[in-house]
């Protein structure tokens, strides 16, 4: 893309009918990947990966290459509608924004009136990761509004504050480092199908003798791939890193000189792991006595080696204290010297923008409103009191996505809830709704994005036309501003006055220097990585904390430890309905081409339980618990130890919940940041229909 292309104004890819021009993935995965579209008569006709993107150099996966249909997609919302038919009936009526707006804040402003702005509750994720969009416009007019606050803990807070105490915030190993890296360890992470770009830095490695181990709960694609897979039990990986480093003490293969630097707390840890003898692991992982030493000696000897730690692991009640815990490794063995080396969870520290001056909280009234957490949406719809009136739901499908999910639908049916609901597409949320709005995708908007892995910020200038009536979120909430008589300036902010706020925040010394004109020209800017995070670490100690005096002060044990999962019922099997590679959580699940690609929902089961429940391959299976119950399809063989079920993908239903995973899950909160515990359930399995007659 020539650089003179790029200098034009916001508006040019837009007015560009024919040619190229540049994009950012706006999906909820770590790679963000820049992204060439090839326009026709002013239509997107193909999605490419951008070959100058430094990081993921024109590799795009398989669903974004296929993105053109779902923005084109003939059931993409063209219009608001309001709700004709009973709730959740799924019947609307076209109606004019001028009345969907009018009829929100004709609502809401007696609801305010009657009960206070905390009976109105916004629900959201990151559908689109574009910073304004997700985060930026709707929190100014929430916090404006004085609504209640949803703590957004769905993805990876758990593992978030876990890390945190550790290394005192997202900061890990640079990707673009790790074609130098070793051995890699992906710990509880799908890599292949979550996180691409790192299975394509490791093939690289690879080719100079890298070596790649998997530790997860299933054999899927990730565990295929590895050199060597490791399986282990459920929410039991904390006691396998714990048995590492016992072995590292008393093999003294741990780096002093690192350890007397760089950390605090290596005493009490080397007395603190003796209990954690491989025998008594071996008994709580699953993973044999030989293996645990095995694994130990080759994390010892290869330099540089890179734990790559996943989001599946903390989908656990005790996911916190399990990342916590994993991420004490590295500094054992002195890895975090080593470039490529070390261990990387998320990397959103180094691009932290000023979300003060892009989501305002000064202006809310009442800073202290309530908070709910969203893994509990049912119980917060069902029990609150005083209840939640009014829910506005964006870039999140909870109806299918959130955690007991049948008491999520009985709090969406409520009669008496006044239900918004801003999607691309008719969801199974939106189909409870009483105002439906159209939103815009990603493309059709101007937004900057910050990834969670590599180190790049990106800006994203529209490039199609709104599809149909379609706004973006930030219009929508300029609109309900206005709708609501505010008068406040930062509702007639510019997208790009709105970035260079963001951008503008001298306290993350790594973003220094960013600015909109910049994103503009070149579209992608790294962060100024080069002062090494691990000097300046933001944990009380300034330095790694084995033993942290914060976890004490917060009531948790402060050094890492193993704590088991909390006995969910008694139903014999654990149940781990992870994500799939075809669908973004329930993105892509309405489509027929993605839903062809994934086949067929399975539940994997291990051989011996299978042949013990009298359930073969192919069988129709119902798995149940107190919280509900769903159906699919068996898969036996050995891809997951005795006790364990595994699902792959949030399917979408369309009205039948026979695949409703979310239907059995708890809405417990993990022990660290409320985080969910999606992994942590137990089931029982039974056939009901055997593979032969269907
Ligand atoms: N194709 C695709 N890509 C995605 C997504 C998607 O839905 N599809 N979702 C995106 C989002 S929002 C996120 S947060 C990430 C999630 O992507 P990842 O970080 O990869 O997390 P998960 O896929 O939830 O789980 C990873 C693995 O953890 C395993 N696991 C579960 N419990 C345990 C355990 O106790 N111990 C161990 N060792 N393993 C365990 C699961 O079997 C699974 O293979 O991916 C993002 N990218
Ligand atoms: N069983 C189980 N459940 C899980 C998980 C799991 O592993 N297992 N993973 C959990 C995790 S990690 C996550 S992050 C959540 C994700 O849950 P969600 O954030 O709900 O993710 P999606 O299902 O992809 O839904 C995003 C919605 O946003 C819409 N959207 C996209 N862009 C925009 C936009 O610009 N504006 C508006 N208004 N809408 C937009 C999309 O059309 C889509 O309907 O799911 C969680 N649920
Ligand atoms: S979903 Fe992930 S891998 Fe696929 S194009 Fe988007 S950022 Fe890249
Ligand atoms: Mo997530």
């Amino acid at each position: 893309m020539p650089t003179q292309q790029r200098q034009q104004h916001t508006e040019a890819y837009l007015h560009q009918r024919d040619g190229v021009v540049p994009a950012v993935c706006s999906l909820d995965c770590p790679d963000q990947c820049g992204l060439l579209l090839h326009k026709k008569d002013g239509k997107i006709i193909k999605v490419e990966g951008d070959p100058n993107h430094p990081v993921t150099q024109g590799n795009i996966c398989n669903k974004v290459r296929h993105m053109g249909e779902r923005l084109y997609d003939p059931k993409r919302l063209t219009q608001p509608m309001k709700r004709v038919g009973a709730k959740g009936e799924g019947k609307f009526e076209p109606i004019s924004w001028v009345e969907a707006i009018d009829t929100i804040t004709t609502r809401w402003k007696s609801l305010v009136a009657d009960y206070g702005p905390e009976s109105i509750l916004p629900y959201s994720f990151y559908g689109n990761m574009g910073r304004l969009n997700a985060e930026g416009m709707d929190r100014r007019f929430f916090n404006r509004l004085g609504a209640s606050q949803l703590d957004q803990t769905i993805c990876a807070s758990a593992g978030g504050v876990g890390y945190a105490y550790t290394m005192g915030g997202s900061f890990g190993t640079d990707p673009e480092s790790t074609v130098d890296t070793k051995l890699f360890i992906m710990w509880g992470i799908n890599t292949v199908s979550t996180n691409m770009h790192q299975v394509v830095f490791a093939e690289k490695a690879r080719k100079n003798g890298a070596k790649v181990v998997v530790i997860d709960v299933h054999q899927n694609q990730t565990g295929r791939w590895a050199d060597w897979f490791i399986p282990i039990l459920p929410g039991t990986d904390s006691a396998l890193a714990l048995g590492m480093m016992h072995i590292l003490f008393a093999e003294n293969r741990t780096d002093e000189a690192f350890l007397t630097a760089y950390t605090v707390g290596h005493e009490q840890l080397r007395e603190h792991v003796k209990q954690y003898d491989p025998e008594t692991v071996s008994a709580i992982t699953g993973v044999p006595v030989e293996d645990i030493y095995k694994l130990t000696r080759l994390y010892a000897e290869t330099s540089p080696s890179l734990i790559r730690i996943g989001n599946g692991l903390q989908h656990h009640d005790n996911g916190g204290m399990c990342i916590r815990t994993i991420a004490c490794l590295p500094a054992l063995t002195g890895q975090w010297l080593v470039p490529g080396g070390g261990a990387m969870k998320g990397n959103s520290g180094f691009l932290q923008f000023n979300t003060d001056a892009l989501q305002r909280p000064d202006a809310r009234p009442d800073p202290n409103a309530r908070l709910i957490n969203m893994n509990q949406l049912g119980s917060a719809l069902l029990e609150l009191d005083p209840p939640i009136r009014s829910l506005h739901v964006y870039s999140c499908n909870p109806a299918i996505v959130a955690p007991e999910g049948n008491k999520v639908r009985s709090g969406l049916v409520r009669e008496d809830l006044f239900l918004v609901v801003h999607d691309l597409f008719l969801t199974e949320t939106a189909m409870y709704a009483d105002i439906v709005l159209p939103a815009t995708s990603s493309f059709e908007n101007t937004d900057f994005y910050t990834s969670y892995w590599h180190h790049y910020v990106q800006l994203q200038l529209p490039v199609m036309e709104p599809y149909g009536e379609s706004k973006s979120n930030v219009d929508v909430f300029r609109l309900l501003a206005r709708g609501m008589g505010y008068e406040d300036a930062m509702f007639e902010d510019s997208e790009a006055d709105m970035i260079e706020q963001a951008l503008d925040f001298p306290a993350n010394p790594y973003l220094a220097g960013i600015h909109y004109e910049q994103l503009e020209q070149e579209t992608f800017v790294k962060a100024d990585v080069t002062p090494a995070f691990i000097e300046r670490l933001p944990t009380p100690s300034g330095k790694i904390e084995l033993y942290s005096a914060a976890m004490e002060a917060d009531g948790y044990p402060p050094l890492p430890t193993y704590t088991p999962l909390v006995q969910d019922g008694d139903y014999p099997y654990l149940f781990v309905p992870a994500p799939n590679h075809n669908f973004l959580n329930s993105t892509f699940a309405n489509n027929d081409k993605h839903i062809r690609m994934e086949k067929t929902p399975k539940l994997f089961m291990n051989a011996a339980d299978a042949e013990a429940a009298g359930i073969a391959s192919g069988d129709a299976v119902r798995i149940w618990n107190d919280r509900g119950e769903c159906e699919l399809t068996a898969s036996v063989g050995e891809t997951v130890l005795r006790g364990v079920v595994v699902s792959q993908g949030l399917w979408a239903d369309g009205g039948d919940a026979k695949h409703f995973v979310n239907a059995l899950t708890p809405d417990r909160v993990a022990d660290m940041g409320g985080g969910a515990t999606f992994f942590s359930g137990r089931v029982q399995v039974e056939r009901v229909a055997s593979a032969a007659n269907g």
